[in-house]
């Protein structure tokens, strides 16, 4: 870890006390403390109402006990979470997560990403996250609807349009938000529309929420190409992950002329030198939730079970799993195969050290609050669209993501070089979400 300010050293340690065991939320923390250095002195006023010390706390965690029957007719547990981290600029907003390896540490960390996120769109939006350690894989449609119904039952007197919106994340798609608006709809006995996003076109949703994330990406992976003068056009492109994110990613790299040559699950990865089949890969991954093995039968290209992706030579790389999914290692592979830009679409997938290796290599390296924020983004146009009772063509809404994409590699990039970092998206990305925010909070009071 980088040396922090004398100021923000103690802020730090406060973070390691009252959050034990946490490593993913003292990482997320310690990535934002870092960037914040220049603009400890530039901005004294900041540390005098301990701004930076109370972004770290978030404004209300809760847990809570999900208890459903299986099939089987036995009742399992499960925990649920929701961290309502920090509304100073509108209704918390943020994905819920369902995935064993759930805890706080991992929805605090989300949440507090999604703070600086929602604050890059420019859209009126707080940042929270939440969750639960249910696995839906390998259950039935109707375990994962009672599933759904008993964390609603909790999570709704929590939430609403005006306070906190929740969407969907790993394990949470269409299926599930169904669900949960459903049993939302049936204990409140009202039609709040904009009290989730990522719902369906018929109940609710937005055109291009779906595909936001990972399109979002790839327009954010353009800029940083344009700015290389270069374009996607002829790149070998590979993208982790096969899930939202990474479909919609890998769906626009090859409008946008580039082939994706490799794609991933937790099992492992599939290389496919002649371009991803997608319509193969939606109809596995969205239809028959299979593994991505069953893609290498079908096809009959290359499949890895032990290994890392990141050593399939690619010219731009775009992590959309999870978590610490590209380390030092599997950045020093990038590296040497020539990697150009690195774009994340997951949340913190790249290690500190692969991050620090990428950037020392001179690899244009975009964190993930900046380059995957065209989901929330969208949500946030669902939201709007609610509010006002209509519904855009997917152009019209693809075009609002697509502005709010260069929009924000503008503030990144604008950002970085008035603190004399050119280049540097991670500097650009954490002092323009947090300044952005921290005014907010200066504006509303000691709350
Ligand atoms: P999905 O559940 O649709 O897909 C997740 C993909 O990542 C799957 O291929 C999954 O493989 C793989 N994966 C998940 N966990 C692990 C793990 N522990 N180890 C290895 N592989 C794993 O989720 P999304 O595509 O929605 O989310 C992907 C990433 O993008 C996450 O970091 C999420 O926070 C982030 N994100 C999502 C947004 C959205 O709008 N959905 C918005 C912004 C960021 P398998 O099926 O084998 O588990
Ligand atoms: O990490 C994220 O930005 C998301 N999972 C999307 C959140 C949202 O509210 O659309």
């Amino acid at each position: 870890m980088e040396q922090l300010h004398p100021a923000l050293q103690p802020v730090y340690d406060t973070v390691l006390h009252r959050n034990p065991g946490e490593r993913e939320f003292h990482q997320a923390v310690a990535e934002v403390l870092e960037s914040l250095n220049p603009v400890v002195d530039k901005r004294p006023e900041y540390a005098q109402a301990s701004i930076i010390e109370r972004v770290c706390e978030p404004e209300r965690q809760i847990i809570f006990r999900v208890p459903w029957q299986d099939d089987s007719g036995r009742v399992q547990i499960n925990r649920g979470f929701r961290v309502e981290f920090n509304s100073a600029l509108g209704p918390y907003k943020g994905g819920l997560r369902f995935h064993p390896s759930v805890y706080l540490g991992i929805v605090k960390f989300l949440g507090f990403e999604q703070i600086f996120k929602n604050a890059l769109t420019g859209m009126p939006i707080g940042g929270g996250k939440g969750g639960s350690d249910f696995d839906p894989k390998g259950k039935s449609e109707a375990e994962v609807m009672r599933f759904c119904q008993s964390f609603m039952t909790e999570l709704y007197r929590h939430i609403g349009e005006y306070t906190d919106v929740p969407a969907g994340d790993i394990g949470v798609s269409g299926r599930e938000i169904g669900y949960l608006f459903g049993q939302y709809k049936r204990i409140t006995n009202r039609y709040e529309a904009g009290v989730l996003t990522g719902k369906g076109l018929s109940w609710g949703g937005s055109q291009v929420r779906t595909e936001a994330t990972g399109y979002g990406l790839v327009f954010f992976a353009a800029e940083m190409l344009a700015a290389k003068h270069t374009n996607f056009e002829g790149k070998q492109v590979v993208v982790s992950g096969s899930g939202n994110v990474a479909i919609y990613a890998a769906e626009k790299v090859a409008q946008l002329g580039g082939t994706v040559v490799a794609m991933s699950d937790s099992g492992g990865y599939i290389v496919d030198e002649s371009g991803i089949d997608l319509d193969e890969m939606k109809q596995l991954k969205e239809v028959r939730r299979g593994r991505i093995s069953e893609y290498a039968e079908a096809r009959g290209c290359t499949y890895v079970e032990a290994g890392s992706i990141w050593d399939v030579p690619c010219e731009v790389a775009l992590p959309c799993a999870t978590q610490n999914e590209l380390d030092e290692k599997g950045a020093a592979a990038l590296i040497k195969n020539g990697v150009q830009v690195v774009a994340e679409g997951a949340n913190m997938p790249t290690t500190p050290k692969g991050t620090a290796a990428l950037r020392q290599a001179g690899v244009a390296f975009a964190p993930g609050k900046a380059a995957n924020a065209g989901g929330v983004a969208t949500s946030a146009l669902e939201m709007q669209q609610n509010a006002s009772r209509d519904s855009w063509t997917f152009e019209h809404a693809e075009e609002r993501l697509h502005d709010i994409m260069q929009g924000i590699y503008g503030t990144c990039a604008m950002t970085a070089e008035e603190y004399g970092m050119p280049g540097d998206y991670v500097a650009g990305a954490n002092i323009a979400g947090f300044t952005q925010v921290a005014d907010a909070m200066l504006a509303l009071g000691v709350i």
